[in-house]
């Protein structure tokens, strides 16, 4: 009777890594679901385990001047440029286990298989502390500060308990005036990698385990508000100035507008005042999160909604006030970098990966101002994601750990003999 075939390398790091998926997932302030938001204690818990876990695989750990938690090859020499692996920690509410979390945990085990190689770049690991920007409304909080595009008046940003970011750094131990300390020196990093689930249905309906990210979509977030008139429920139809209906109006019209220009929108917030069933709502409160493949495409989508929504306005004698609280155009992957990721999935049996552009938005968005930036993206279940039933499959994580490691070998094969640009890829004819 021969024994066993071992378990593929791969196999057993998918596992370890699912496996600290779950314990990561444990760590939320929701009691029926996932939510771990910036400058938490369930940040500083998921901070401490990370950094075990990188001190494990062969790092230096420490917690950046952000609450980004950071780790090094401890057998890179100081001052060496280090290539860059990573993603985020944090999460939306009802959240699943996977997105962001997943990419940190293949970068450490990637870490953890070249603890000894030597290569012509230093490894480095982050775990990043906010890019969801779940708590504070604005998104890539930690890596916008480590790509050094901190802004001071986020530290006046509320939650929605009124507690300030600034507030909320000082409980969370750090220097809120220090925060923008965290940015690393440019020319100190020579790249960033970083997988993450595709949030999307197309590697499934491929039948592809793994993806090339070939560029980030262009996003704005915008907050929008209808003031009308607060009424008593008896209110004749012709002296309403709903600001609800309004709003309802205008919802259903930027869904409209948005798929005629081929953009995505999402109102996930919607607020009324008074809030009150025999009240007739005086304002109604509503976000936007508008999507497309280009800054231009965005641009174009939000021109049309925008001339609707003065309509709907004048129409119904409401007001509308507009702030935009969050843009990101769009951010192309370096070509080096897109060229060692198709390496990389290549090596592990798919000689001509896809190649597709994120719709989500993702920490590389932030740290392309600082260095280039590549994405592995990883097939999960019905494209799912922001949701409990956020799914991978074990043998696809194999593989996504086994195809950067062959991407980060790939990259050093390449600059080993000089090749390569390292300025960021906004430089690079993005
Ligand atoms: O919204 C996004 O695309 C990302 O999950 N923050
Ligand atoms: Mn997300
Ligand atoms: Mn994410």
């Amino acid at each position: 009777m021969t024994a066993a075939a071992p378990a593929p390398r791969g196999a057993e790091a998918a596992r370890r890594v699912l496996e600290r998926c779950d314990e990561l997932a444990r760590h939320s302030s929701m009691p029926d679901g996932i939510e771990r938001v910036y400058l938490s204690p369930e940040h500083a818990r998921v901070n401490d385990i990370a950094a075990a876990w990188m001190r494990e695989a062969g790092l230096h750990s420490w917690s950046d001047p952000a609450g980004n938690q950071c780790g090094r090859r401890s057998s890179d020499p100081a001052g060496r440029p280090a290539l860059l692996l990573g993603s985020h920690l944090d999460t939306v509410p009802g959240a699943g286990r996977y997105d962001g979390i997943l990419g940190v945990l293949v970068a450490i085990e990637v870490a953890d298989r070249l603890r000894e190689t030597e290569l012509p770049f230093a490894l480095e690991v982050v775990a990043v502390a906010d890019e969801e920007g779940t708590r504070f409304g604005t998104t890539l909080l930690g890596s916008r500060a480590l790509a050094g595009s901190w802004r001071e008046e986020w530290q006046e940003l509320t939650d929605a308990h009124g507690t300030t970011l600034r507030r909320a750094a000082l409980d969370f131990d750090l220097d809120p005036d220090r925060i923008a300390s965290a940015a690393r020196e440019p020319g100190s990093l020579v790249g960033y990698l970083e997988a993450h689930i595709e949030q999307g249905p197309r590697l499934e309906e491929a039948d592809r385990a793994l993806g090339v990210v070939t560029s980030i979509a262009a996003a704005e977030r915008r907050l929008l508000t209808f003031r009308g008139q607060a009424r008593h429920g008896a209110t004749p139809w012709h002296l309403r100035r709903d600001a609800l209906q309004g709003a309802a109006e205008a919802v259903l019209a930027m869904e409209r507008l948005a798929r005629e220009s081929g953009s995505v929108a999402t109102i996930g917030h919607v607020r009324v005042e008074p809030d009150a069933v025999n009240v007739v709502p005086g304002l109604a409160e509503f976000s936007l999160d508008l999507r497309d493949e280009t800054a231009a495409g965005r641009d174009a989508a939000w021109g049309r909604i925008q001339h609707e929504l003065q309509a709907i306005g004048l129409q119904r004698g409401l007001d509308l006030d507009v702030v935009s609280t969050h843009e990101a155009p769009e951010v192309v992957c370096a070509p080096e970098l897109r060229d060692a990721i198709a390496a990389g999935i290549a090596a592990t049996g798919d000689a001509e990966p896809p190649a597709l552009f994120s719709i989500a938005g993702h920490d590389a968005m932030a740290v392309a101002a600082i260095t280039e930036v590549g994405m592995l993206f990883v097939r999960c279940a019905g494209g799912i994601s922001h949701h409990r039933d956020e799914a991978v499959r074990a043998d696809d994580v194999a593989l996504a750990i086994d195809a950067m490691e062959a991407a980060v070998l790939e990259l050093a094969a390449r600059r080993a003999d000089g090749a390569g640009d390292t300025r960021p890829s906004s430089a690079i004819g993005a």
